[in-house]
């Protein structure tokens, strides 16, 4: 990071005067932040960090600017904690599914209960987070959360009960994979980015994962077979190095705080939006069909995945955690945003 100078407020209140006298560069009182992401441009936690440097960059009157490495260019998704933490990239993004037992609180977003969308949940994460500022982020300034919408089985072949997916190999990562273990199909834990070579290579018959990546990655041409099973989301956390933080000045900390939740928020509905343009462009595309189980296989799939209710709180409790709490925390937050939010 290069800072040069803080005084962006008063480079602000000159305004136009300043800007007419000074080249663009010397009005430009800079730091420079660099933000590392792990999946492609066009993915959604790509397209979040753009909107978020443009924020960062217009709030601050151009005092701050973020440079962005998307594709694993500067980190890749299981390298970005410590590669932030060791000040590789100032920023970094990635998701926490992708670290099983490392984020024992926020890893509730991963128990499948039913969440419908990506904004309910981003919201609930975010809530849980700033309440319990939980240990595991202590070496980072966390500057937002969110959570993809729910995951659904998209397949080289028709998966239309719980029968069909018995012994497919099927790509997921951290909770998702427990479920596909726990429904009888073969987890191939590997971070998305790993997942186009995975279906190419015929490793994998498919994947559990939100809908929108079926365009983003044209997942579409060869998954032409999704069943609708709204299974858990992936919390996703972006943080920034400590120190890094705390170099900057308190009105660019202010801004970037204030973005914490506006930013988990835009990303949720960002998100929804996407996975429903996805599906209309997959549809028209590749034909793909959308399949629903039968209203039993669904019962008795939610009924086999219960005890990873159980499960988390075990580990939760174990990590000094109060388990029964929280997740009913969690469960009471899902209520009160799907009612605001109309879900
Ligand atoms: N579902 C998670 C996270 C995820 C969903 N969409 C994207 C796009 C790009 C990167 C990650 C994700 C997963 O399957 O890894």
């Amino acid at each position: 990071m290069k800072k040069v100078l803080g005084m962006f407020l008063a480079a602000a209140a000159l305004g136009t005067a300043l800007l007419t006298i000074l080249p663009a560069t010397q009005a430009r009182a800079e730091v420079v932040l660099s933000y590392a992401n792990f999946p492609p441009a066009i993915t959604f936690p790509c397209v979040q960090m753009e909107r978020w440097a443009e924020e960062v960059e217009k709030r601050t009157n151009g005092a701050v600017v973020v440079e962005t490495y998307p594709g694993g260019t500067l980190l890749g998704a299981k390298d970005m904690f410590d590669g932030v933490k060791d000040g590789q990239a100032d920023i970094g993004c990635t998701s926490m599914a992708y670290f099983p037992g490392a984020f024992p609180l926020t890893s509730v977003l991963e128990v499948p209960v039913g969440f419908s969308s990506s904004t309910v949940p981003s919201l609930v994460l975010w809530d849980l987070y700033e309440k319990h500022n939980p240990e595991a982020f202590a070496d980072f300034k966390v500057l937002t959360m969110f959570t993809t919408a729910p995951s659904n089985l998209m397949a080289t072949q028709p998966v239309r009960t719980l029968a069909d997916l018995q012994g497919l190999e099927i790509r997921a990562s951290g909770g998702a994979s427990r479920v596909l273990e726990m429904l009888g199909a073969v987890p191939v834990s590997k971070p998305m980015s790993e997942t186009p070579d995975a279906l190419q290579k015929g490793l994998v018959q498919g994947l559990l994962s939100s809908l929108e990546v079926l365009k983003d990655f044209n997942f579409a041409e060869t998954c032409r077979y999704e069943t609708v099973t709204n299974f858990q989301v992936y919390p996703f956390a972006v943080v920034m190095n400590r120190d890094v933080w705390d170099s900057l000045d308190p009105e660019v900390q202010q801004v970037l705080e204030e973005l914490g939740r506006e930013q988990c928020l835009w990303t949720g509905q960002y998100m929804d939006e996407h996975v429903v343009e996805s599906l209309a462009w997959s549809k028209e595309t590749y034909d793909i069909e959308v399949i629903e189980w039968p209203e039993a296989d669904m019962a008795q799939a939610l009924e086999t995945l219960s005890p990873m209710i159980d499960e988390w709180k075990a580990a939760a409790s174990e990590a000094g955690l109060d388990a029964e709490a929280l997740f009913a925390e969690m469960m009471d937050l899902k209520a009160k945003y799907e009612a605001e939010y109309g879900e």
